[in-house]
């Protein structure tokens, strides 16, 4: 068993990021058995789902003319286009169903709101709005947060970058992760982690 004060973020394990799904990622089924088996080691479970009203803003039906994995410039800075994906209440957006959620004590939704996307479990994509994450690992004294999931190169990694950035120790569990990769993304991502303090294991 883990410390009290580490944390495990179990980031979108949903069906739509799974083989099937509306924004598929490769392989994205394999993070569910390694994921089920670390919950059992640590007391505190924290899982995100991506959580979005039809009509969202980060969908490229949302703007005419453009196609998915299009980048728009968005109020808060760029933003990728996606298919239409994880809408509240759908079965796209529900847990996969092997995932275990008996160990998870909390579950954020992300992505709600239609004008901004939320990649991070910490901060909407305007980096400045919070989604209360921050204040309950604090509330539980948690000091080290280990994140795993989907996307690698998009929601684990501005997940793990706001972790750090926040001044936990962040961990990136990479056998429980796996990533879309556009253009070189998985790469990025781990040179961005990296050079935010992020321990890639
Ligand atoms: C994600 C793209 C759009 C993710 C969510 O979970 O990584 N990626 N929405
Ligand atoms: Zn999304």
């Amino acid at each position: 068993m883990r410390p009290a004060t580490d944390a495990l973020i179990v980031i979108d394990v949903q069906n739509d990021f799974c083989p099937g799904g509306a924004l598929a990622v490769p392989d994205g089924d394999a993070v569910v058995a390694p994921v089920n088996a670390l919950m059992a080691e640590y007391r505190t479970v924290v899982f995100s789902q991506d959580w979005h009203p039809a009509g969202h803003s980060s969908f490229a039906s949302s703007h005419p003319g453009k196609t998915p994995f299009e980048t728009v410039d968005m109020p808060y800075g760029p933003q990728v286009l996606w298919p239409d994906h994880c809408v509240q209440g759908t079965e796209g957006a529900a847990f996969h169903p092997d995932l275990l959620d008996a160990p998870a004590q909390m579950i954020v939704r992300k992505g709600f709101r239609s004008d901004i996307d939320s990649y991070s479990a910490f901060f909407e994509n305007d980096q400045s709005t919070p989604t209360g994450l921050h204040g309950y690992l604090q509330s539980r004294g948690i000091e080290r947060v280990a994140l795993c999931g989907l996307a690698l190169d998009f929601c684990v990694n501005f997940s793990a970058v706001d972790a750090a950035r926040l001044g936990y120790k962040a961990e990136v569990l990479l056998d429980a992760s796996r990533g879309i990769d556009l253009e070189g993304s998985v790469e990025a991502a781990l040179a961005a982690m990296r050079q935010a303090g992020v321990a890639l294991v």
